[in-house]
């Protein structure tokens, strides 16, 4: 691993930060209680601003704004073909101003400020548009039910949403909630992370510019078992997309099911397979695998933090790694030459360490990195694992940081049943050239997302979602739409008809 302190003041101009409030009917407002709570740099432990809390007073203020908004308001009325306009200007506006958002989330989230501008704010303006392509073409079936009964039915917006975000992908995250729920006509309050509450405020601005009424989008800044907990078991509301931790997961499906029985979809952590066989170029590979433990700090529910390697290879395999974890340059998310930034806050970066102390005891092999880095901030070195045991925490448990646990396998069918051996299901890679292996991998193994001889494929068309314990239903593609939308069957008699 390689540290780095470039000079960052020449990469980019650290912006003033604009929005702080409460984005309410429009409007940015303070908290009822006037309550504020601190946002945290990562790279430093410093305070980026203080931002207004949310309680159960503003989430019951926005959820009535939502309410009127849906319930008598333009947004679900409108032709779909206007809306599409409206969300099609959001998308240009979100790619015009992606410098300044790119560096309000890589000041809060530590994630690195080049591939935010360059790739992940382009593809949730794409996320954007590809719904707005989606608003006018909702359409429902119809139904010959019989010779006297015609039938149809009609999809309709499901109504108000309560979106509950977390910090790894705060632009992703919104838009690919906010998205779908715009096209579909419901009106939506939105709780971003507590860690990370810049862009989505940051984006609620730029949904009124592009022409989004008022009360369609409001944004609660503030704590989960707070203004997430009185979003989920909120009477008015009607839908909760969630996602998060596992153990919030259950939350949120108890407090939807003892209020109104809201819908909720989940989509939760992970603990996925990265499969290496025999036949493949370990050059190609290795970097893959690395990539797939690494990017965005090892933040990222579809991590392949548990990789298994086919005996043939394993020894060269991991000497690859190592040497490529000897180059990873960790440091300030600013500068360019990083490849890895700063842990979200303190209770992640001590959350990680722990479970790097736990794997030194259970009597892992650490073959790189293994602690912090002596410097302010949250940064951890790249740390690789091997001849790691299916059952020890640091495999089974989702670590969400930058370690990765290296296994050895030797035939189809055994590391087949060693990766579906978890409570998680959320993705998996196969590497191999064998079609048939890979073939039969992804059939069996017990997971939304499976990526073959690639990691980290998305796209807007493509749906993802976790089985199991990684949650339900889908985010991103059709289903992403169909969850906020409710199907109602009309069907009416014909007289008289000789079909
Ligand atoms: O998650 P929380 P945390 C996993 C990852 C991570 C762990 C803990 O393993 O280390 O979860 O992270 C809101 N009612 N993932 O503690 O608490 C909260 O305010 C309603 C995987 O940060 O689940 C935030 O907006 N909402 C994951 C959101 O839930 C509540 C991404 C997520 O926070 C709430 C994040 C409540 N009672 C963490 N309590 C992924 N799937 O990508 C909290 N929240």
């Amino acid at each position: 691993m390689v540290e780095s302190n470039g000079n960052l003041e020449n990469h980019v101009q650290i912006p003033k930060i604009k929005f702080t409030k409460l984005f309410i009917n429009g409007e940015f407002v303070d908290s009822v209680s006037g309550n504020t709570f601190e946002t945290i740099d990562p790279r430093n432990g410093e305070i980026i601003a203080r931002i207004s809390e949310g309680d159960k007073e503003d989430i019951n203020l926005a959820v009535k704004a939502a309410r009127e908004a849906f319930d008598n308001g333009p947004w679900p009325r409108l032709a779909p073909s206007e809306r599409r306009r409206i969300m099609l200007k959001f998308a240009d506006l979100i790619v015009e101003n992606a410098e300044e958002i790119a560096a309000l989330d890589a000041m809060d989230a530590g994630k690195l400020f080049a591939p935010l501008k360059n790739m992940e704010i382009p593809s949730a303006a794409e996320t954007i548009r590809y719904y707005a392509g989606a608003a006018d073409k909702i359409h429902g079936t119809t139904l010959k039910m019989s010779r006297e009964i015609q039938g149809y039915t009609l999809l309709e917006p499901i109504g108000v949403v309560g979106h509950i975000i977390p910090w790894n992908f705060p632009t992703q995250m919104f838009t690919l909630k906010v998205g779908p729920a715009l096209a579909a006509g419901c009106t939506m309050i939105v709780k971003p992370a507590e860690q990370t509450p810049l862009s989505a405020l940051y984006y609620a601005h730029l949904a009124k510019q592009a022409g989004v009424p008022d009360g369609v989008i409001n944004v609660v800044t503030g704590f989960g078992s707070t203004a997430g907990a009185a979003l989920c078991s909120h009477m008015h509301v009607d839908k909760i997309s969630f996602t998060g931790s596992t153990e919030v997961g259950r939350l949120v499906m108890q407090a939807a099911a003892l209020s109104n029985l809201k819908p909720v979809s989940l989509e939760l952590g992970g603990k996925s397979p990265f499969i290496v066989f025999d036949d493949v170029d370990v050059d190609k590979v290795a970097p893959l695998a690395l990539i797939g433990i690494l990017y965005n700090k090892g933040e990222i529910c579809v991590a392949g933090s548990r990789l298994f390697i086919q005996e043939g290879i394993y020894d060269k395999f991991v000497k690859k790694l190592e040497a490529m974890a000897k180059t990873w340059v960790v440091g300030d998310p600013f500068d360019p030459n990083s490849h890895q930034g700063p842990q979200v806050d303190k209770k992640q970066f001590e959350r990680v360490l722990s479970y790097i102390e736990h794997g030194k005891k259970e009597g892992a092999k650490l073959l790189t990195g293994g602690k912090a880095l002596d410097r302010k901030g949250y940064f951890i070195e790249p740390t690789i694992f091997i001849d790691v045991e299916d059952d020890m925490k640091i495999a089974k448990e989702e670590i969400f940081g930058p370690v990765l646990s290296v296994m050895k396998f030797k035939t189809v069918e055994e590391v087949i049943k060693r990766a579906n051996c978890t409570n998680y299901g959320l993705a998996a890679g196969v590497m191999t050239n064998d079609l048939n292996i890979a073939n039969t991998v992804s059939r069996s193994i017990r997971a939304g997302v499976i990526w073959i001889n690639c990691y980290f494929a998305f796209d807007a068309d493509c749906p993802y979602g976790g089985y199991k314990s990684s949650g339900f239903e889908r985010d991103l593609g059709m289903e992403g739409l169909h969850k906020y939308l409710q199907v109602k069957s009309v069907a009416t008699p014909i007289y008289n008809s000789p079909w």
